[in-house]
């Protein structure tokens, strides 16, 4: 069974050891075990618990105290990371042999780590010995991002990380609630970035030709091979750092075990029986399976049509459930979601109109919404079973996978196309 790490580096103050500490409390809220090892000598204070320590093998300050090395703090650091690296035991001795567990490294923030010194590089090849599947995690601080120049040099840090240790990363902008409205806004384009807009905006305060030139090609480059990309973190956005989570699970395949199960499957799983009576509404959730579905659907009878438009508003509804933390929550939603005004057969705006024949009097018209509003609220209700644990009140095991799921096949498509 593989093990799991992230690899959380960037530059010092950037946000590394908040990102742990949030990640941690996130992992606690849906019910995952993850845990943290501080890595910077450096480090005074976190507020995390610790698996383990570097500092309890080294202390920057004795290095630079002693009178032989005569280090300062730079140097004193790189230098207890490359005393890591000779003694790797250490760190293989506190990690245990716990299989299927998820670490986050808490590392130091001199650049060089990242750049050039091969110290770094060894503890990935170590800790992929180890069985662990490794995501880089590269920090950068959204307040020095607002400016092209200074983008583009964050680009440069995180790729040249990329580049030297050779695994999967994630960059990620924090602090993004320091941001003012104005400068949030400004950032969307680095998020998104379309570097070639970016250049043309910024392109008065370039002042050298030639300078502007070589920006101009080295965006170019990193936007047409998709070389970086950056997710925004909050710490105070439990949404966005879920989707952070999932992007990082995605790139080492954590939870592949984890995966959604066959139908066949789930019945004999005793724990999930299908229900003895059930009906549309059951069966579209128990079918539901994103982007598979429509392709290769052949519509046979009136069932069918309605099991299809479930299973569009499955979809609704589970974009709206991401949000929910809580059961209570999530029904209010569904609710909510469930007596908005939907178009009918035959109105625009209705998803399914040639497959549906539209209502062929009022009283059709007012039987088929009132139909279809109650197919909505219950089938809300019953996706809330799903996606809650009954027990903890918390996003269950099977919507952890769900949303892994849709994240990686998008999201639905619509039938014909
Ligand atoms: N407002 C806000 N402050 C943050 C955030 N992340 C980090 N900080 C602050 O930035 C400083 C440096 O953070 P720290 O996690 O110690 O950075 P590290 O050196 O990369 O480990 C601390 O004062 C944090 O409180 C964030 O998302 N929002
Ligand atoms: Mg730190």
């Amino acid at each position: 069974m593989p093990r799991y790490a992230q690899l959380v580096m960037g530059p010092a103050g950037s946000g590394k050891s908040t990102y742990c500490a949030t990640m941690i409390q996130h992992a606690e809220a849906i019910n995952r075990s993850v845990q943290v090892v501080n890595l910077d000598p450096a480090a005074e204070h976190f507020t995390y618990p610790v698996m383990a320590d570097i500092r309890e093998l080294i202390q920057v300050d004795d290095v630079m105290e002693d009178e032989s090395l005569r280090f300062g703090p730079n140097g004193g650091l790189v230098f207890c990371m490359e005393y890591l690296a000779n003694n790797l035991d250490w760190l293989e001795e506190n990690l245990g042999h716990v299989e299927d567990d998820y670490i986050l490294f808490d590392c130091p923030g001199q650049i060089e780590l990242y750049t050039h010194l091969p110290v770094m590089k060894q503890l990935v090849e170590k800790l992929q010995q180890w069985e662990f599947r490794v995501c880089g995690v590269f920090l950068v601080d959204s307040q020095f991002m607002v400016e092209t120049f200074k983008f583009i040099s964050g680009v440069m840090a995180a790729l040249s990380a990329m580049v030297s240790l050779e695994i999967p990363q994630v960059n990620i902008m924090t602090k993004m609630d320091l941001l003012s409205p104005k400068a949030k806004k400004e950032m969307e384009k680095y998020l998104d970035p379309d570097m070639y807009s970016m250049i043309e905006d910024n392109s008065a305060t370039i002042r050298s030709k030639k300078f502007n030139k070589l920006t101009k090609v080295i965006c170019d480059l990193i936007d047409d091979y998709s070389m970086v990309r950056f997710l925004p973190f909050d710490r105070s956005d439990e949404e966005g750092i879920n989707i952070v989570l999932q992007h990082i699970d995605f790139s080492i395949q954590y939870g592949e075990d984890l995966e959604f199960k066959e139908p066949k499957e789930i019945e004999e799983d005793s724990e999930n029986p299908q229900p003895k009576d059930s009906d549309v509404i059951d069966e579209a959730i128990y079918y539901f399976k994103a982007n598979v579905f429509f392709k290769n659907y052949e519509i046979k009878n009136e069932a069918d049509r309605t099991l299809i438009y479930i299973t569009l508003y499955i979809s609704e509804c589970l974009k709206k459930l991401q949000k929910c933390s809580s059961r209570g929550q999530g029904e209010k939603e569904m609710y909510t979601l469930g007596i908005t005004s939907f178009p009918i057969p035959g109105e625009p705006g209705f998803p399914l109109n040639a497959m549906y024949v539209k209502p062929a009097n009022k009283q059709e018209d007012e039987m088929m919404r009132s139909y279809l509003q109650q197919i909505r609220q219950e089938t809300g209700l019953r996706l809330c079973d799903r996606v809650f644990d009954s027990q903890t009140d918390k996003p269950s095991k099977w919507w952890v996978c769900f949303v892994k799921r849709q994240f990686m096949n998008k999201s639905l498509s619509a039938p014909g196309q």
